[in-house]
């Protein structure tokens, strides 16, 4: 994994920050470019769309009753995923604006190229083919939603990549304490899958780079190319809010 440390690279214009996106994927937003109100800086990207929870932001803080699933609002480390592979298509960008980083060391968000991983484990036509049945319960324990589609596919003939650590390994984007006691009940569990999961944990380690948000700026990145990841941290302050965003 390689840490993403120099944060004087971090975008001061939205030109300077639409060009990484299309070469490298992500971008890092100055806090002087946010400037405390990311609404309308976003809008330049594309339009927020509203989360699972119906809200057009989210927020990525401890909440309690988490405690022991790979969530959002727990303070555990999150496999790699695409950000709402329910949703077709999912959003474009997905944003998280910084109001505090971890103290702790942790909290880093991961990023990895995902059509990158498809060349290397058998290539994209192999992606094209495997469909998968993606459940995502809005919050752990929750009912969820669901869509049975390839886990590569395209928007406006670009490429639209869906990944889920979690629904390989456990049956759902956002699994509860029982799935990941007793994965057998899970649904989609299958060898394949499962292998997947693992090799983009091997990935990651590989090809990943982390990057800890600077207090006040924001990270956005290509979600139909990315897949993205959370190391685990213990200070409770951490403080993300997420936004997801459509093609303009
Ligand atoms: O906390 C993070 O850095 C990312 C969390 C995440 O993947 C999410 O909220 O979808
Ligand atoms: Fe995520």
């Amino acid at each position: 994994m390689k840490y993403h440390h120099d944060h004087s690279i971090s975008c001061h214009t939205v030109e300077q920050a639409k060009e990484l996106l299309q070469t490298l994927g992500w971008a890092v937003l100055s806090p002087e470019l946010v400037a405390d109100r990311p609404e309308p800086l976003l809008k330049q990207f594309g339009s927020t769309v509203p989360q699972y929870d119906g809200n057009l932001q989210w927020e990525v803080r401890p909440a309690p009753g988490f405690e022991k699933v790979p969530y959002s609002q727990s303070k555990n480390g999150i496999g790699a995923h695409t950000e709402a592979p329910v949703y077709s298509p999912p959003p474009k960008y997905v944003v998280l604006h910084c109001r505090r980083q971890a103290r702790c060391g942790g909290g880093q968000t991961m990023l990895a190229d995902g059509l990158q991983f498809c060349k290397e484990h058998g290539g994209l036509q192999r992606f094209r083919q495997h469909e998968v049945t993606f459940v995502a319960a809005p919050s752990p324990g929750r009912p969820g939603t669901r869509v049975t589609v390839p886990l590569l596919t395209s928007h406006h003939n670009d490429p639209v990549f869906r990944f889920s650590y979690n629904l390989f390994k456990y049956g759902d984007v956002n699994p509860s304490e029982d799935a990941l006691v007793d994965p057998q009940t899970a649904l989609n569990r299958d060898f394949e899958l499962v292998e997947l999961a693992n090799a983009a944990e091997e990935f990651f380690d590989r090809s990943g780079i982390a990057v800890l948000v600077p207090d006040g700026a924001a990270l956005i990145w290509d979600n139909h190319r990315l897949m993205h990841s959370r190391s685990r941290f213990d200070d409770p302050q951490r403080h993300l809010t997420r936004y997801w965003l459509s093609p303009q």
